[in-house]
């Protein structure tokens, strides 16, 4: 019966008591930072002099660069701008609450220091060092979960491995010996070697059936209890949803859910396309994302030496400066009950409503229709603590104090007593 359902259908049906017992830390924490970096960011979207668009650690795969020639590139990498203080930092004045690396993406090269295989950071490369476990330190240090990416099944590197069409014959794949040779022992290490994982992010699952699959995250799950599980795990068996990348659901959701985007059109690093999302459109994205009930987790994507890129560090770190003053209304927060506006958003907590004013009315007034419940005060987040409003029966409008228009969003708490339908 259970297999019949679509995956809406199963996440929709999930009840709270069959959460997780660790997700509370997760559905409070709201803002995660993505993190994708591998031997494609030194590759930067371009190979032989050829640009190619699109997500840059894809660059293997667009290239169908054959895997004699795309292993070559580690003895050249060598990221000595690397620093996990400076990254963990960049976590910290964002306001970030979690982080979640690429361990090893589908290109199958280990960011890692890794028994299982040579192709990775430490075996393959002049830099001879193990990122991870400083970047997880500092990481923790400063409060914020540490999580890793984990490519399970396509690794374009190994014979059976998924999806490497352009050096093996998919058909005649092995994929169970690729899980129990690489990927299992693999994600072993991770969870065992790296301190508490707060998460391990799964991605673009197949190759097993839902039992095998099963059986091989139970040998994990008892490594690492608290560790919360993504559900590109595949087969419904994640702890939290992961919706498609850059989609919002429509609706408000209940439970546990993530939204995730990248900073600029690509995960993997690219010398092109400066498109990076603007503090504005950060912050809206994040009220957007919560005022549906779930998390954002944005993507950095550093390059081959090392460096995050200058317009992340900028527009996160004033991103992180609209949330000191306002991370009251997002932190911890759940879905808004004032239904999406012309002007915004809202969110919210016991007996309050934050309204995300995304766009100013020109006249200044936030006209609330459908309030039924009796309002006791309205303030703005680290602005006035006693706003003017007015109730006409069940609408409620309050004049915005002049001035806030230059804010990212002015966001408007509204005390009230009772039961808001
Ligand atoms: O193919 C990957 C892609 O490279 C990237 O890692 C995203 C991040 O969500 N996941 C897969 C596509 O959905």
């Amino acid at each position: 019966q259970a297999n019949s359902q679509t995956m809406d259908e199963m996440w929709d049906s999930r009840s709270s008591d069959q959460e997780h017992p660790n997700i509370g830390w997760f559905k409070d924490a709201k803002f995660g930072m993505f993190i994708h970096w591998g031997l494609y960011s030194k590759l930067a979207g371009e190979w032989k002099g050829k640009r190619y668009y699109g997500s840059g650690e894809w660059i293997m795969n667009q290239a169908r660069i054959p895997i004699a020639e795309y292993s070559k590139e580690a003895a050249t990498f060598n990221p000595t701008n690397f620093d996990a203080e400076k990254w963990a930092q960049l976590a910290e004045d964002a306001g970030i609450k979690y982080m979640v690396i690429t361990a090893k993406h589908h290109e199958g090269f280990s960011m890692y220091d890794s028994k299982v295989t040579d192709f990775d950071i430490v075996e393959a490369t002049p830099y001879k060092k193990d990122p991870m476990k400083a970047l997880a330190e500092s990481t923790r240090k400063r409060g914020i979960q540490f999580g890793f990416y984990y490519s399970q099944f396509q690794d374009w590197y190994e014979p059976n491995g998924g999806k490497n069409t352009w050096d093996f014959d998919e058909s005649k794949k092995d994929y169970q010996q690729y899980y129990n040779n690489k990927a299992i022992p693999q994600l072993k290490e991770l969870m065992t070697n790296y301190g508490p994982l707060g998460i391990v992010w799964f991605d673009t699952p197949g190759g097993l059936t839902k039992e095998q699959t099963n059986d091989f995250i139970k040998g994990l799950r008892k490594l690492q209890p608290n560790s919360l599980f993504s559900s590109r795990v595949g087969h419904g068996l994640g702890d939290y949803r992961d919706y498609g990348d850059s989609e919002i659901p429509a609706t408000p959701i209940k439970g546990a859910w993530e939204s995730i985007y990248t900073h600029n059109d690509s995960w993997g690093y690219i010398n092109h396309d400066m498109n990076f999302k603007t503090p504005r459109e950060i912050v809206h994205l994040l009220a957007q994302v919560a005022s549906k009930g779930g998390n954002l987790m944005l993507n950095v994507g550093p390059d081959g030496t090392g460096k995050i890129p200058e317009y992340s560090e900028k527009f996160l770190r004033e991103t992180g400066k609209w949330l000191a003053r306002n991370g009251e209304s997002i932190y911890g927060s759940t879905y808004g009950l004032v239904p999406a506006q012309p002007w915004g958003v809202s969110t919210s907590k016991p007996g309050k409503q934050y309204l995300h004013v995304l766009n100013r009315p020109l006249d200044g007034k936030l006209v609330i229709p459908g309030f039924n419940a009796n309002v006791k005060s309205v303030a703005i987040l680290g602005g006035p603590a006693s706003v003017p409003f007015k109730k006409r029966g069940d609408v409620l409008e309050i004049t915005l104090p002049a001035g806030e228009a230059a804010n990212l969003a002015t966001v408007c708490v509204v005390n009230y007593a009772g039961k808001l339908a």
